[in-house]
């Protein structure tokens, strides 16, 4: 059998750690890296974030992108040439690193950690009661790879949770709702909403003055997934009503935010610049290698992006 060719396009220091990784372990395929001045590639395989502009003339023989993301909302799925398959980035890793933000986010909500750190800026000594983590719901919107380890470690941890997505799910010891119809009844318990779907046409500024009226007063808001799912002034209308207490925000409609965003210093805000999780290059390219490998042998490939719903 010839070696199969995977064409990379990304940051060059991780793209050394792949070099590493296929050269120890997959001598059965050859990584070329791609330069924007090189030839039209032979690659049958290209593994990219974003991938090069003309696809059909760049690298003519593709037939699977590798998508170096979990999200796949920056590319427009539609204009892919229709016989590439697109794949996703699923890896334990990347759900792990995902899982210890989410903790750590609703955890920091559910400890008055944002109104704390306010109290200390200025120079105030408030307890407030500490309210124990199953008397506390968590509602996690979206429960797919991501949303469901969420769910399943807060559940672990002894929080109340409840979860949302499009389809039916059962998740023992997670209340699951399905479906646009159910999100008022899904909302009314949440008092930390965490934001974990994908950002497609049916879930951009679903996060707006409706849903954040549907939750409990004072609720606070986790969002992992993207900034695109929030009405950011309807987030800064209900954390200045009160209505959400305070929100810990991974991602924003625009990144980076312009300096005078007025998120950017909200006193109830807590911000990190989309780094909920990240794709750790040598369990990703292990990933990747697995899947050349399965496509190879005529095996059905993973995590495909169903180009009708676009995740
Ligand atoms: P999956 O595709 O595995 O899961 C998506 C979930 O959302 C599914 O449960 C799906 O329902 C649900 N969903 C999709 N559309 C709707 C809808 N219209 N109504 C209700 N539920 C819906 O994705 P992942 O869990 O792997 O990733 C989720 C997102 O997390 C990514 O798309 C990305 O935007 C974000 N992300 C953010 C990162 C960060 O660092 N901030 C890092 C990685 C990812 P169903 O199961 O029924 O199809
Ligand atoms: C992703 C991300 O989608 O890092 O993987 O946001």
């Amino acid at each position: 059998m010839t070696r199969a060719m995977l064409l990379y396009k990304s940051d060059p220091v991780r793209g050394a750690v792949w070099e590493r990784v296929f050269r120890e372990e997959a001598p059965d395929i050859a990584l070329e890296v791609w330069s924007p001045d090189a030839p039209p590639s032979d690659a049958a395989y290209l593994v990219a974030w974003i991938p090069p502009e003309d696809l059909a003339r760049s690298v003519p023989k593709l037939e699977v992108l590798f998508s170096l993301g979990a999200g796949v909302d920056h590319l427009a799925v539609d204009r892919l040439p229709p016989r590439v398959q697109l794949v996703r980035m699923v890896d334990p890793d990347l759900t792990r690193s995902m899982v210890e933000y989410v903790l750590y986010a609703v955890l920091a909500l559910h400890r008055d950690i944002p109104a704390y750190l306010a109290d200390q800026r200025n120079g105030r000594w408030v307890p407030r009661p500490v309210r124990r983590g199953a008397d506390r719901t968590v509602g996690v919107m979206g429960l797919g790879v991501l949303g469901r380890a969420a769910a399943e470690a807060l559940r672990d941890l002894g929080f109340s949770v409840r979860g949302w997505s499009a389809s039916e799910k059962s998740i023992p010891g997670v209340t699951c709702f399905a479906g646009l119809e159910t999100l008022p009844e899904f909302l009314w318990a949440c008092e930390i909403l965490v934001c974990l779907l994908p950002l497609t046409d049916a879930t951009r500024g679903l996060l707006d003055a409706e849903v954040f009226g549907a939750l409990p007063a004072g609720a606070g808001l986790v969002n992992v997934g993207r900034g695109g799912h929030v009405v950011e002034a309807d987030l800064l209308a209900a954390l200045d009503s009160g209505q959400v207490s305070a929100a810990m925000l991974d991602v924003l409609a625009t990144e980076p935010p312009a300096p005078d965003h007025p998120l950017l210093r909200h006193p109830r805000v807590m911000l990190t610049p989309h780094v909920a999780s990240a794709t750790h290059p040598d369990s990703s390219a292990r990933q990747v290698i697995r899947a050349i490998r399965r496509h190879r042998d005529g095996l059905p490939l993973e995590n495909v992006v169903d180009r009708r719903r676009a995740y």
